[in-house]
């Protein structure tokens, strides 16, 4: 939003204190990924509320459009790979997350 020169309020959450999985960050995000995950970033604006990274970066790209900082590329080229890195990271993140599951009791909530 920085690089949009956007205004905006920021408004941190501490995820140590578990700060995530109170009632006033979950009126604002009540995404659940089975009963154990609620995260951040959520974004409040226009009028709703956006959730995950990216969804969030492609809205501010389609609704703030600026041709000389594009935050997901310039042309069909460059967004491809954007994306695919994005993809990468992704995929790499869900099986990390996934082995240290199992190899805790997690499941078993
Ligand atoms: N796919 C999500 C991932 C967000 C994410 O992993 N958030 C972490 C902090 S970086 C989180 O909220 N963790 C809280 C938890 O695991 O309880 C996105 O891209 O926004």
């Amino acid at each position: 939003m920085s690089l949009k020169k956007m205004d905006y309020k920021y408004c941190p959450v501490n995820l140590l204190k578990g700060e995530h999985r109170e009632e006033e960050y979950t009126k604002i995000n009540p995404q659940k990924l089975g009963i154990i995950f609620k995260l951040v970033p959520s974004l409040v604006i226009d009028g709703d509320i956006l959730i995950e990274s990216l969804p969030i970066i492609e809205y501010l790209d389609e609704t703030r459009p600026d041709k000389d900082l594009p935050l997901y590329g310039k042309n069909p080229i460059e967004r491809a790979k954007i994306r695919a890195v994005c993809e990468m990271v992704n995929s790499f993140l869900i099986s990390i997350m996934i082995r240290l599951m199992l190899e805790s009791s997690l499941w078993e909530i």
